[in-house]
């Protein structure tokens, strides 16, 4: 069980007790959904404190090492109680979910109690993903190629952007999804030179234009992350140019997926590719990210990243070229890591598709 795990890494790092403030890492650890829970991981026990709108649920679905707390006003009282049921002295804290003023009213309020940086403990272990979650990600990545296969008979002249990011939102509500990972980004023409294009409600798609979609999908809590880039009707010649040029430094960066290689090195697989050809200039971001509970979540894949890929870690490739004024491509798959290589999970073609 994954809160046993966490409390044994614990017990080896002497970090006890440790409070759990990041939903998701709470939905990690016990599996509940709610939207207002904290968790004070002890070393022989834990303690949940929500208030009386999850207690049914939560006590209902929370493992028996773990007490339910019920706060009636203020969480720092609960918080009191329970530091005080443990006897402890000490606290320690996630510093990604402990932001600098909840960190000033801790101080404040919990006189007597050493705040400690507890780092990112959870956020560490969710990198390597077990099966049930592995699982999971593949039936987002095939939600989201089914997707892909039903634009593909929607995308021609006239279609607004808007028109496609609703029937994408439509397409995954109604294919056993909650919810989108993030607005889809449906950029048409020049607006696909824009990495984090903002999807018009009023641009029309024209022939001859090229068509970026950015995409993914909620699915039992994992999300799904995939970027196709198509043309309508027709194919500019420069946009043709830089088309393979990215298809190839992306099938390079999967081809070099494995345990053992650093975000960096496998970054530069594919920006070496892209610089060699002339555009190292025309992609700014780094190449990935980890992909879960969170779309965007460690390891990062950049330019500096010093992290060596692990066996189950679920990440996505991503590199594009940008021609301001002209457009952009970006293919984007997620791959999971194996033992020799990687699983790819998203598998939509890659070859140049002319549509509408
Ligand atoms: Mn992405």
């Amino acid at each position: 069980m994954r809160l046993k795990k966490f409390v044994n890494l614990l017990k080896k790092i002497g970090a006890f007790p440790y409070l759990v403030a990041d939903l998701k890492n709470i939905r990690y650890l016990t599996g509940y959904t709610g939207t207002y829970a904290y968790l004070v991981v002890g070393r022989e026990e834990s303690y949940f404190i929500s208030d009386s709108r999850y207690e049914e649920y939560a006590r209902s679905i929370l493992p028996e090492t773990v007490a339910f707390v019920l706060q009636k006003n203020d969480f720092f009282d609960s918080l009191k109680a329970v530091l005080k049921r443990l006897g402890t002295k000490v606290l320690y804290l996630e510093a990604s979910s402990t932001s600098l003023s909840v960190y000033r009213s801790m101080a404040k309020r919990l006189r007597g109690i050493r705040l400690k940086p507890g780092g990112e403990e959870v956020n560490r272990i969710r990198m390597i993903k077990d099966d049930e979650e592995l699982a999971l990600l593949r039936r987002a990545a095939r939600i989201t190629d089914a997707c892909v296969e039903h634009l593909r008979g929607i995308i021609r002249p006239g279609v607004g952007e808007w028109d496609i990011a609703v029937e994408i939102e439509h397409f995954y509500r109604s294919h056993g999804c909650r919810r989108s990972s993030f607005d889809s980004i449906v950029a048409s023409g020049p607006g696909s030179s824009m990495p984090h294009y903002v999807t018009s409600m009023e641009k029309k798609l024209r022939a001859g234009e090229v068509i970026l979609i950015d995409m993914g999908c909620e699915y039992k809590g994992y999300n799904s992350d995939l970027t196709r880039t198509m043309f309508v009707r027709s194919v500019d010649p420069r946009l043709e140019r830089i088309y393979r040029i990215v298809k190839k430094a992306q099938e390079e960066a999967i081809r070099s997926v494995r345990p053992g290689i650093t975000a960096a090195r496998l970054d530069a697989a594919a920006r070496g590719i892209i610089t060699e050809a002339g555009y190292g200039g025309n992609f700014g971001h780094g190449l990935g990210h980890g992909i879960g509970l969170e779309v965007h979540e460690p390891p990062a894949v950049k330019m500096t990243g010093d992290l060596k890929l692990k066996k189950n870690m679920a990440i996505t490739v991503e590199p594009g070229i940008y021609l301001p004024g002209i457009g952009g491509v970006r293919i984007e798959d997620m791959v999971a890591v194996t033992a020799a290589g990687c699983e790819v999970l998203t598998e939509s073609p890659k070859d140049i598709i002319v549509i509408g």
